[in-house]
Order: structure tokens, then C-alpha cells, then sequence
């Protein structure tokens, strides 16, 4: 069966080139989608979910085009992953000559040298001025957990630090890590053991400075787990799904001089904050932090599916050889995309735009929140911002509200995706490729799908 007749409907091919608009010629979903989509319910287990009812065929600069012909602003890339774009004609190109080349070996068979040049760009280009040592892998969950292993290994401590809010991936122990019981933990348990949780800071709702937060972390750190117990905390610099969530001043910094003081691995998980979606390279670069470890992902190879454990070479040299690896890490496909995009990252722009991107957004949400104070916090960096939505009397998390905006967006061909503990934030990930008119007219429809819910 094929996915789209043919005959009668052009397939657009994309990238950039694809026409920079909205255009909308159905409802949401139209017929072929709808269609696709009945299999999908057909075929494809249940727990697999979608936020955008559209079955995808192109995609390019600042659109998604669907099987009917419809263009939908992206302002969500894919979950932070095509951040210099969908389709981006290097990263085509760079995957397409490396496929006729080889498309596997198994680096822990038959070595290859793009896998080398890729852990040499990520130890060269991640925060900390120190010998530095990467392995690759295929997700970020996955990055994640090795992570944890090196931790472990390299201190002979079992114990691990996660925080309120922390999203860390949908494995065994990175659910564990995870902060949200729906939908990412319930009924999915036992989960790993000896993973314990810290307050964060969440300034919007907890009043604190960055060193209140930090002590009042740190006590728990010490009175509940001991320091000579712990391998590694592990802490997204800006939390992705829980919310979007910038610490306050100073709150990384001491939880980090505290893992020094202690010999505990302080782990930075940049698989949503990094390669320049904050408008640095790192989203620790803007806090001047240098973490021991960095787990990197989703936008490090345009889309392809590639991920990496990089930090102090004492560290990851802990394991013994053999010890880390993965049939696919560092598919020689996936690195010639990450050479490919890191090149972008590097000379393209890409932190400038994503800091225009910033100004433009925050600008414009924060005309609305003035004429409307359901919208109770705007905040973020780079092309990584969000609003959070509350009750203005109580300042109570208002989560239908958020669903209602984010689902009437999506109907008018803007895709935008909520996040938050509470389910009450709606956040904007464009890609870089996008440009102003687009991200202008999202967010006049954005204005408009607030201002039509009645308070
Ligand atoms: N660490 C900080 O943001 C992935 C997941 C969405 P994988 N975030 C999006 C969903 O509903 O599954 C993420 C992250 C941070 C780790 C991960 C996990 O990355 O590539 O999805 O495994």
C-alpha cells in the first residue's frame, strides 16, 4: 500500500527551499492524514502517542507539510532536535554520500574515522578547558544511563541525584531520574534503585535565590543520602519538560562547587539545551559552569539518531575496555550528520539567530502577558522559551487553559508543545531555520487562541 497516491499529489521534496508560509487546505487532520492515521491506531501500539494530528511528508526552514498539502509552523522541531532545520541541504548531503560509502561497520568492530572526528568536535566545543573524552550513543536515555555508569565506576559510589522537575528519558533507570509519574512512569515500575531526589529552583514558584536553593538542596544531598554514598548528580541546566524551568542565579554554581568539594560527578544533561538552542553553544556556558560530564543529543546530528557521553578524561577512562558500546553508537550515517551539523553550529550563525530568535519571542509574549495575567511567567533563552499559564488570582497552575491554547494553535496550523510538572507551560523550540514572519504570525495566532478562552 502506498503512503500517498501519487498520482494525483505531488510529494514536495524539503528543506529550505519548501514555501515559507501557512497554509491550510483541509481542517486538521485532512483525508490522507486522516487516513494514515486510522492505520496508525491499527497498526502502532497505543502508548506510542501524537500531538499534531498530520501525518508528516516534508519539512524545511520554518514548516511541516502534511499528506494533504497543509504547512504548519513548526515551533517545536521535532522536540529540539532539527535546530539548523529540517532537512538541511548539508545534512542531506552528508548523510546520502556517507550511505553509498557504508552504512555500518560497529565502531567496536571495525573503527572508523568520522566517529573519532565527531567525539574530537564535542570534546573541543563543550564547556571546560580540560583533557576531555567522549563516547557515542543512539539516544539521549541512553547517554544518559552511561553516564551513570561512568559515574559509578569512576567513584565505587552506587547513589544518584536527580531534582524536582528533571526529565531524563523513558529507560529503566532514566525513568527512575524522571521527576513526572504521567505519562512517563505510572504502572512502568519497579524502577532502578538508589536514585534519590533534590528540590530544584523554580523561581516563578519558590521565591528563592539561586544559593537558598542550592542549601536547601544540598542539606537533602547530605542528611538523606550522604556524600560518601554518591556517584554523580545529574541536572538539566534549564529543565526541558518539566517546565522550561531557569535556576535562579548562582544555584548551579554552588551545587557544582558542592560536587567538587565531595568528589561527587556533576553531570549536565544538554540533550534538550544544547548546540546553541539557548543562544550559546551550551546552555552551561551561560551559567559558567563546567560540568564533569555532558550528556548531548537530539540536535547534535540534525535529526539522525545520535548521542554522547563527553567530559574529564579521568572520568571517562573509568571504565574498563570493552566496558561501553552499543551495536549503533556512532552509526557512521548518524556521524557524518553530527559533522555536518556541528559545522552549521560553529559557522553558520546559529547562536546569533538563536538570541534574535529570544528578543523576538519575548518581546512579543510579553505584549500579551501585559493585556493578559493568565500568562504568569515568561522566561527561557535562546529558541528555547515559555510561557506558563496560571489562575491570576491564586497563581495555581492552569493546565486546561494551556491544553485549550495549545490544541486551537495546532487546529490553525501552529505546532507548539506544552511541557511542565503541571502540564501549564506551553514552549517554543523553532528551529534557527525559521524565519521572522513565521515566528511573527505563530505567535499573532498564539494571541489569538489566548484571547478566545474565555477567563
Ligand atoms: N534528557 C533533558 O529532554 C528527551 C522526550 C519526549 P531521548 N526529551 C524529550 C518524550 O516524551 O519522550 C530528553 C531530554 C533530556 C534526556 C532525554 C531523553 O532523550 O533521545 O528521548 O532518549
Amino acid at each position: 500500500m502506498a503512503l500517498l497516491d501519487t498520482a494525483t499529489t505531488a510529494v514536495p521534496v524539503g528543506g529550505p527551499e519548501l514555501p515559507q508560509e501557512r497554509r491550510l487546505v483541509t481542517e486538521l487532520p485532512g483525508p490522507r492524514s486522516a487516513a494514515i492515521l486510522a492505520r496508525k491506531a491499527d497498526a502502532v501500539a497505543s502508548g506510542v502517542g501524537h500531538t499534531v494530528p498530520v501525518a508528516a511528508v516534508a519539512a524545511g526552514g520554518g514548516v511541516v507539510v502534511d499528506a494533504d498539502g497543509n504547512s504548519l509552523i513548526d515551533l517545536g522541531s521535532g522536540i529540539a532536535v532539527t535546530t539548523v532545520g529540517n532537512a538541511h541541504p548539508k545534512i542531506a548531503a552528508a548523510v546520502a554520500a556517507q550511505a553509498a560509502q557504508f552504512t555500518h561497520t560497529c565502531f567496536m568492530i571495525s573503527p572508523y574515522e568520522s566517529y573519532i572526528e565527531v567525539a574530537e568536535a564535542l570534546n573541543r566545543i563543550t564547556p571546560g578547558d580540560f583533557a576531555k573524552k567522549t563516547a557515542l550513543f543512539n539516544s539521549g536515555a541512553e547517554a544518559v544511563e552511561n553516564a551513570i555508569k561512568i559515574a559509578r565506576k569512576h567513584t565505587g559510589r552506587q547513589a544518584v541525584v536527580a531534582f524536582d522537575h528533571g526529565y531524563h528519558g523513558r529507560t529503566n533507570l532514566t525513568m527512575a531520574l524522571t521527576a513526572k509519574a504521567m505519562p512517563y512512569k505510572s504502572g512502568f515500575g519497579p524502577f532502578a534503585p538508589e536514585v534519590y531526589r533534590a528540590a530544584a529552583s523554580y523561581p516563578f514558584r519558590d521565591g528563592l535565590t539561586g544559593p537558598e536553593a542550592a542549601a536547601r538542596a544540598i542539606l537533602q544531598l547530605e542528611k538523606q543520602i550522604g556524600a560518601d554514598n554518591l556517584a554523580a548528580v545529574i541536572i538539566e541546566p534549564i529543565q526541558g519538560e518539566g517546565g522550561f524551568i531557569v535556576p535562579a542565579e548562582g544555584f548551579l554554581n554552588a551545587i557544582v562547587d558542592w560536587c567538587r568539594a565531595n568528589g561527587v560527578v556533576f553531570i549536565a544533561d544538554e540533550v534538550q539545551t544544547g548546540f546553541a538552542r539557548t543562544g550559546a553553544m551550551f546552555a552551561s556556558d551561560i551559567f559558567g559552569i563546567e560540568p564533569d560530564l555532558i550528556t548531548t543529543a537530539k540536535g547534535i546530528a540534525g535529526g539522525l539518531p545520535l548521542a554522547a557521553v563527553t567530559g574529564r578524561a579521568e572520568i571517562m577512562d573509568a571504565s574498563h575496555s570493552g566496558g561501553l558500546g552499543g551495536t549503533y553508537g556512532g552509526n557512521p550515517i548518524a556521524c557524518a550528520a553530527a559533522l555536518a551539523a556541528i559545522d552549521v553550529f560553529e559557522n553558520d550563525g546559529m547562536i546569533e539567530r538563536a538570541r534574535e530568535i529570544e528578543t523576538l519571542l519575548k518581546d512579543r509574549l510579553a505584549t500579551i502577558q501585559q493585556n493578559d495575567p493568565r500568562v504568569g511567567d515568561i522566561r527561557g533563552h535562546g529558541a528555547m522559551i515559555a510561557a506558563e499559564f496560571v489562575d491570576p488570582e491564586t497563581n495555581a497552575p492552569d493546565a486546561a487553559l494551556t491544553a485549550a491554547v495549545a490544541k486551537a494553535c495546532i487546529a490553525q496550523g501552529v505546532i507548539v508543545l506544552t511541557c511542565g510538572t503541571f502540564g501549564n507551560v506551553i514552549r517554543f523550540l523553532p528551529p534557527l531555520s525559521i524565519g521572522d514572519d513565521l515566528l511573527n504570525e505563530g505567535i499573532d495566532i498564539v494571541a489569538a487562541a489566548l484571547a478566545a478562552v474565555a477567563r
